[in-house]
């Protein structure tokens, strides 16, 4: 069966990533960042191992890369993410918070791509995904403000992009996936769609992914996003 790692994995779209691919019978490394998340996702049950990663910290990173050294990947979910201070106004911009922001949701996902890249050659999935969002689109901004978020969205988008087209000649296909407004502790109460629905939508795109499809960008239900 083939093995999937996905970052960010204590809760909401992480979480259900992780228990449903374990149903579909994967094999889950599902990584969590605090201790105390560990038995919360180790519940999903015995497929499912729950390594320590903060995506934001290169140690963090490198230990869980040097641990599972010889381990082949068919699959990595980079869904870590940060929203980071809602609304910053014009003025009063919290640039230690964002830098934040970039570091997780930025150099984070790239940080954990490149690394295990040598594990994901070994597997023969060759397929590497990052939960972006609309919100990254300079196309959809029509409300403005959100600077951080944006931006970080943005940058997300345009790295996962050249990776697609640099990683092409090795066979692989990457995908920047959104997924819908969803009711978690980002998303909220108020929002549209459960992790149950987004997640059912995002494997099926996944799964579709073609090396034509690879580098472009698609919601949940398989609609491609402008830029
Ligand atoms: O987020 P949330 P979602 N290293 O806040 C972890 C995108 N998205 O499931 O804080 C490793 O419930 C955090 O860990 P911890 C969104 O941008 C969502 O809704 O320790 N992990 C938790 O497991 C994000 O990329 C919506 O418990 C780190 C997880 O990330 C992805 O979907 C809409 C970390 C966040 O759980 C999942 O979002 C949209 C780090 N440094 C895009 N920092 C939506 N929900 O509506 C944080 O357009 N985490």
């Amino acid at each position: 069966m083939p093995t999937v790692l996905i970052t960010g994995a204590s809760r909401g779209i992480g979480f259900e990533f992780a228990r449903q691919y374990a149903e579909a019978g994967w094999t889950v490394i599902a990584t969590v960042r605090s201790p105390d998340s560990i038995p919360v996702v180790e519940s999903i049950g015995h497929a499912v191992t729950v390594p320590l990663l903060d995506v934001a910290d290169p140690a963090s990173v490198a230990i869980l890369c040097e641990r599972m050294r010889g381990t082949a990947l068919d699959l990595l979910i980079n869904n870590a993410g940060l929203y980071g201070p809602r609304s910053p106004k014009i003025g009063d911009v919290p640039y230690m918070a964002w830098r934040e922001v970039l570091e997780t949701n930025v150099m984070g996902a790239m940080r954990v791509t490149e690394s295990f890249l040598p594990h994901l050659q070994a597997g023969a999935g060759k397929t590497i995904v990052a939960m972006t969002s609309k919100m990254g689109s300079m196309a959809d901004n029509s409300s403005g403000g959100q600077y951080i978020y944006r931006s970080s969205k943005a940058a997300l988008n345009a790295v996962f992009r050249s990776l697609a087209i640099d990683l092409a000649p090795q066979g692989f296909r990457v995908s920047i996936l959104h997924p819908g407004w969803v009711r978690t502790e980002m998303g909220g109460p108020r929002a549209l769609i459960d992790v149950h629905e987004s997640v059912t939508g995002l494997r099926r795109v996944i799964d579709g992914l073609t090396p034509e499809r690879s580098g472009r960008w698609y919601d949940y239900a398989g609609r491609e996003i402008p830029w």
